[in-house]
Order: C-alpha cells, then sequence, then structure tokens
C-alpha cells in the first residue's frame, strides 16, 4: 500500500503546472491553472436561464408516491446539434392548490449555454404526475421521441420535426395506466426498430392509501415499499408503423412481484442481442437474458445479481451498465 502512495504521489510530482512539484488543492485563484488538473464542476442553473422546480403535489397527507421522481433527459429535439433537456414533475395530489399545478418542463438549448423555455409551443407540457422518461427516435424518422412513465397513463410523445410534438399515446397503444417508474428502448428482436421496457412499481393507489405514522401523536410518515404489493412491467414490441404490441407475457417478462424503479439494457452475454436487467425495491432484482426467440428467461439468482451478499433484495432504484474492469465485457452497478 504504502508502494503504491508513493507512486500516485510521485506521478502528481512530475506535473510541470505544479510549482515546485508538491501536491496541493486548487483554490479559486488558481483555478485556470488547476482546471486542466482537476476539472471543476460550477452550478450554473440560474444563469443557464433553468428556473424548474419540482414538486411532489403533496399537502401532508403523506401519500407514497410524493417519495418518488422524477426523472429528466438530455435530448437534440431540434436536431441542431447540442442538448436540450427535458424535466418531469409531479401533479397536485388531493389538498393540493390546482392553481399550482406543476408540468413537465423542456429548455431548448440555445446554444451559448443558455437554455429558453419552449414547453407550450413544442406541446409537451404533460400535466400528469410524472416519474420518469425515456428518449428515442422510436420510428426512425430522425427526430427523437419522448416516452413519460407517469402515476397513471403513460404518454408517448411524437417529434414532429418541426419543433412540436404530438400526443401519440393511444395510437401507438402504450399507454399502460400502473405506475411507471421507467422506461428503456431497445430493440430485443434486431429487426431495426426501438422496443419499449416500461418498469411499473407497485399498485399504491389514491384510493388504497394506507395512513403511516403514529396516529396518536400527529406524527404522519409515509409508508414503507412493502406496506404495497408489487405490479408487472410492460414489454411493447415495436411494430414498425407507429404502435406496438404488449408482449409482456408472450415474451416471458411478466413477473408481478417485482418492485421496479430503474431498468439498464445491454449485451450482457455477447451473443449478439439486447439482455434486461430490472432493478426492483426491496424484491429480488430481474436479469432477463434474451433467448434470440422472441422469448426471455428471468435468470437474476443464477447470474448473481438478483439479491446482495446475504440473499437479501435490496432497494434498488436506479442501475447502471458498464465494464468496470475493462475486460470487453459488462459489469453491472445497482443501487
Ligand atoms: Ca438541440
Ligand atoms: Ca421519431
Ligand atoms: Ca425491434
Ligand atoms: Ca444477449
Amino acid at each position: 500500500m504504502l508502494f503504491l502512495i508513493i507512486v500516485f504521489l510521485a506521478s502528481f510530482s512530475s506535473f510541470p503546472h505544479l510549482p515546485g512539484g508538491k501536491l496541493h488543492m486548487a483554490t479559486h485563484a488558481e483555478g485556470k491553472l488547476n482546471n486542466k488538473l482537476f476539472p471543476q464542476l460550477v452550478d450554473v442553473t440560474a444563469e443557464a436561464g433553468i428556473n424548474f422546480k419540482h414538486t411532489h403535489g403533496g399537502a401532508g397527507e403523506r401519500y407514497y408516491v410524493e417519495t418518488m421522481g422524477s426523472g429528466c433527459a438530455f435530448l437534440d429535439y431540434d436536431n441542431d446539434g447540442d442538448l436540450d433537456i427535458y424535466l418531469v414533475n409531479g401533479a397536485p395530489l388531493p389538498g393540493y392548490p390546482v392553481a399550482k399545478a406543476p408540468k413537465n418542463v423542456l429548455y431548448q438549448n440555445q446554444g451559448e449555454g443558455t437554455f429558453r423555455d419552449v414547453t407550450i409551443p413544442a406541446g409537451v407540457g404533460d400535466a400528469s404526475y410524472g416519474i420518469g422518461c425515456a428518449v428515442a427516435d422510436y420510428d426512425n424518422d430522425g427526430f427523437v421521441d419522448i416516452y413519460l412513465t407517469n402515476f397513471g397513463p403513460n404518454v408517448l410523445f411524437h417529434n414532429n420535426g418541426d419543433g412540436t410534438f404530438s400526443d401519440v399515446t393511444g395510437t401507438a397503444k402504450v399507454g399502460d395506466d400502473k405506475w411507471g417508474a421507467s422506461a428503456a428502448f431497445l430493440d430485443y428482436d434486431n429487426d431495426g426498430d426501438l422496443d419499449l421496457y416500461v418498469v411499473n412499481y407497485v399498485n399504491f393507489t389514491i384510493a388504497n392509501h394506507i395512513k403511516c405514522g403514529q396516529g396518536s401523536r400527529g406524527i404522519r410518515t409515509h409508508s414503507h415499499p412493502d406496506v404495497y404489493d408489487g405490479v408487472a412491467d410492460v414489454f411493447y414490441r415495436n411494430n414498425g408503423d407507429g404502435t406496438f404490441t404488449d408482449v409482456t407475457e408472450k415474451s416471458g417478462i411478466y413477473n408481478p412481484s417485482g418492485k421496479g424503479l430503474g431498468v439498464v439494457c445491454g449485451d450482457i452475454d455477447n451473443d449478439g442481442d439486447q439482455d434486461i436487467y430490472v432493478a426492483n425495491d426491496k424484491t429480488p432484482n430481474f436479469l432477463f437474458r434474451n433467448n434470440s426467440d422472441g422469448t426471455f428467461s428471468e435468470m437474476g439468482l443464477l447470474a448473481g445479481v438478483g439479491y446482495n451478499e446475504d440473499g437479501v433484495g435490496e432497494a434498488g432504484m436506479g442501475v447502471d451498465l458498464g465494464d468496470y474492469a475493462w475486460r470487453w465485457l459488462p459489469g453491472y452497478f445497482c443501487y
């Protein structure tokens, strides 16, 4: 260990930008010099023109849905070469003033470090209770589209290519109405169009809300995920004509025990097709291995990624995929 530390320090002492070859922390006064060595991130939210504020829409009842959300996406919706931002928001729950109803927001990148709110002209100010979103060009027309996972019916916005979007949820048949958490586009059947995996969380509704806390002391808390049952995720096959077909059961994806919050796709076994990993909250995670015939086999337990090292389902909420060991094989991080 000592050797490693010496090597580490010695490597820094060789940098010509450090006076005297000494290692020291960057200060604001030294920012320009040391930014080359120690990149710094600066909060530019306000000066970039972004004033979005997320609200969970609660008024004190502590509905479970208040504890989740919300997602966002970077996307170049206008194909001008810079990334724009779409931010998902909550919605009024019982008791919350409707006059202050929040909406999702789309910011157009102006190309000079600033953004402009184009939500209204773009037609993407969905007022549903938003949880997450996924962006991709599902119809291969060259313009990225937006899919929203809501607490309530999901929404698909088709990019019209002229700065506006159209809600095509009904036509596309992708408006699953359960509590959607995340979604991912992937071409599971390698036919050239993107299919859609939708992660659903639990069966909580306003009607079946369970009050938690210590009522005698006037203390109200949000509930634990164990209070509600999981619900099955939904998997849609892209028909290539603007519509999708629900293939959840046919593909072997259906499993109502999962309390999903995150999803990532990738070819984890290097056999040429996309596999799916779902992070579940307090229930075993799913690893759906693509069988290359339109079906999947769930093998989270066998692959060692269903539970933690104690054999317990973890509070999976987000997930990413990467080759952390640089072996040209994907590895998972789940948290
Ligand atoms: Ca752009
Ligand atoms: Ca498109
Ligand atoms: Ca496909
Ligand atoms: Ca595969």
